[in-house]
């Protein structure tokens, strides 16, 4: 049984004691020869991202904009890795200081910079109880479920088409306490425990075609209480077609740390239908001992077809979180450690993978409940030329119910508030809505903008949403601004 190698903090302050385990050893894999495009047959690939990329996975780093100014940096990037995480960029701090304010400067540095590489991108986090700005914690409980899907809608609409996967959740569950025991926060205070499938339906809308990844810390060992609240979580999920495609094992280890059990987990995740990603691993430690458990983690994940990359929580250890533990791949002089020659030879060492492909397009998960229904045509696109104009459009759909969003345009000039009225064709009812105000109920609808979404500029939009009762719908709409 592992201690866990993070504090119940959530890892920010990784300190104490950490109890060496006697780790078992797993398997060793068979050296079949690889073959990949880039790379002649039977000839072992030289960089982390080439080799991953013959048993068709990805290796990505964990990258901060601030660092971008170091070319070594860069270089080493763009050298080795194939994918790559905004460490910092993309949180809701950065994202959305203010409510309604969007700010993606870094982050787009970071995506743009990736995309010109080719490289995949995975988008890191929308919903996380650290580094959120102070307003998200004043809000009631229906204002903090508009913004929270307020905010999913608008950093998955930003960057949608561009992600390969997204961290929706992250670090819900509690460090210790009974199986299936969430952290309590503002989420869970204000939204109970289903904050966690409002926030995978919400994405699911959001970006049809990134797949949703539920990221945490501490669920490495098959046999910890955490890992099975989240193994029983993934589980129900699945069952009730609740969208979820992937379990990031974020795996921040030490060397002896690396739990026997290890491939196993992941094995078993993946067993439910959904692909597994080890998103942040960085194992404390150095020389042999740290190759040894970085090449267990390699191995692992290449031996389960449905693991689909790996990610490393920084390219140096002198960047490192943890940086007196150095536990990355390169050191402070961006010299190769034993630990990359050990990765490098693992992934060198892997079959090629016969799942899905993590570059086939994603929700190829087996159970046709998670997919997206097809989005239904919007409501016919209003006559421009007036003070604003609004369209509905299905997002989601499910027996019994769907999702939609409204696109509030202005038109030649700007509005400042406006209201949006429809008619239900067959006895539809909303269940909730975000980033506007409902007034009335019955057959006819009438919202208002929220109070932070009135201003729109000439030409420009604004979106609010909604679930609601009945078979979708798409009736036409009107605007009006005083
Ligand atoms: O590496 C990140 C560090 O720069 C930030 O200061 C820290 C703040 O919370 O977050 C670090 O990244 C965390 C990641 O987003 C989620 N899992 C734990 C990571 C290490 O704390």
């Amino acid at each position: 049984m592992g201690e866990n190698p993070l504090p119940a903090d959530g890892g920010r302050r990784l300190v104490g004691t950490r109890r060496l385990l006697v780790a078992g050893a797993l398997g060793v894999l068979g050296t079949a020869t690889v073959l990949a495009a880039s790379v002649p047959a039977g000839a072992a690939a030289g960089t982390l991202g080439a080799a991953a990329a013959q048993s068709g996975r990805y290796y990505g780093a964990a990258i901060a904009a601030g660092h971008m100014n170091d070319s070594t940096y860069v270089a080493t990037w763009d050298r080795e890795f194939n994918a790559v995480t905004p460490e910092n960029e993309m949180k809701w701090d950065a994202t959305e200081p203010s409510r309604g304010s969007f700010r993606f400067t870094s982050a787009d540095q970071i995506v743009s910079h990736a995309q010109s590489k080719g490289m995949k991108i995975r988008g890191h986090t929308l919903v996380w109880h650290n580094q959120l700005p102070s307003w998200v914690s004043g809000l009631s409980a229906s204002d903090l479920r508009s913004a929270m899907v307020n905010h999913i809608n608008n950093v998955m609409g930003h960057y949608k088409g561009k992600i390969y996967a997204w961290d929706v959740v992250n670090e819900a569950f509690a460090d210790g306490g009974a199986v299936g025991t969430l952290r309590s926060s503002v989420f869970t205070q204000k939204l109970g425990n289903g904050f966690i499938e409002e926030a995978f339906r919400a994405a699911r809308a959001a970006d049809p075609n990134a797949k949703l990844c539920y990221n945490d810390y501490n669920i490495d060992n098959a046999t910890a209480a955490k890992t099975q609240g989240v193994y029983n979580m993934v589980k129900d999920f699945k069952a009730r077609g609740v969208p979820i495609d992937c379990v990031g094992l974020q795996s921040h280890l030490s060397s002896g740390s690396v739990p026997s059990n290890y491939q196993q987990n992941i094995a078993q995740f993946a067993a439910l239908g959904v692909d597994v990603q080890i998103t942040e691993l960085d194992i404390g430690g150095s020389g042999s001992a740290q190759a040894d458990a970085y090449r267990r983690v390699t191995q692992a994940c290449t031996a389960v077809p449905r693991c689909t990359g790996i990610t490393v929580w920084g390219v140096t250890d002198k960047y490192s979180w943890r940086s007196g533990d150095t536990p990355l791949l390169f050191d402070g002089n961006y010299n190769k450690k034993q630990a990359y020659t050990a990765v490098l030879g693992a992934l060198n060492a892997a079959t090629p993978n016969t799942s899905p492909s993590p570059t086939t397009s994603p929700n190829t998960s087996p159970s046709p409940n998670t997919s997206p229904s097809p989005r239904t045509s919007p409501s016919p696109t209003p006559p421009v030329g007036g003070a604003c104009s609004a369209t509905i459009e299905t997002t989601n759909s499910w027996p019994g119910g769907f999702q939609s969003t409204v696109t509030v345009r202005a038109g030649s000039s700007a509005v400042n508030g406006w209201t949006v009225k429809w008619t239900w064709p067959s006895g539809q009812t909303i269940s909730s809505l975000w980033s506007g105000t409902q007034s009335g109920s019955g057959s006819s609808v009438t919202v208002s903008n929220a109070p932070y979404n009135g201003s729109i500029a000439a030409g420009s939009s604004t979106t609010f949403g909604f679930t609601a009762n009945g078979s979708a719908a798409t009736p036409s709409a009107t605007c009006t601004s005083p």
